[in-house]
């Protein structure tokens, strides 16, 4: 298993719309692995396969509810593989979204609150299920990167660019405490 790079906004490669998976093999079974690694190291609860520079339709969360009594968080890994969104509630719900790939900058976003899908496993097995919650706003958020969409995308004009300005300020301290 590695850690693998996560790539950041405004890198092209966020972009692309990622290609189906139609090959459930070793080498799909070791790039899993590498993403939750990737996403356990980084911390964050989601990971798409683009933001590691593959652009396959792969994703993987996990939400690691925190464990009662200060325990150690309970693993829940989740794979999703060629997910579709079969129907969404007319209802939505904000959330306020983070994105390792714009890191440290946060924002309230609009989302449906229920939605069903249907994704394949590692194995290439379906399944569908009706989502909601974290989960929901999780998977949605993942599908976007799918489709070449970041959750800066979904704010107005001004509130992107405000995070965008936070953002380059950001790494601007990061790059002087590095020196
Ligand atoms: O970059 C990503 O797509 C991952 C992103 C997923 C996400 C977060 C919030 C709403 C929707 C989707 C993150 O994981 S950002 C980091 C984060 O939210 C987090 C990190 C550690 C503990 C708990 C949350
Ligand atoms: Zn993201």
């Amino acid at each position: 298993m590695a850690i693998r790079r996560i790539y950041e906004t405004p890198d092209a490669v966020l972009r692309q719309i990622s290609k189906p998976v139609e090959t459930f093999d070793r080498e799909l079974k070791t790039l899993v692995a590498d993403m939750f690694e990737t996403m356990y190291d980084a911390p964050g609860i989601g990971l798409a396969a683009v933001q590691v520079g593959v652009p396959i339709r792969l994703l993987v969360i996990d939400l690691q509810e925190p464990e009662e009594e200060g325990g150690e968080p309970v693993r829940d890994p989740r794979v999703f593989i060629n997910p579709e969104i079969l129907w969404h509630s007319d209802s939505e719900v904000p959330y306020t979204e983070g994105c390792l790939s714009v890191p440290e900058q946060y924002a309230e976003v609009m989302r449906p609150d229920r939605i069903r899908a249907r994704w394949q496993g590692e194995k290439g097995e379906t399944y569908e299920e009706e989502i909601e919650g974290l989960l929901a706003v999780c998977l949605q958020h993942e599908m976007d990167h799918l489709n070449g969409v970041l959750f800066i995308d979904h704010l107005s004009r001004l509130k992107r660019d405000m995070v965008l300005k936070k953002l380059a300020k950001w790494r601007k301290e990061q790059a002087l405490k590095a020196a």
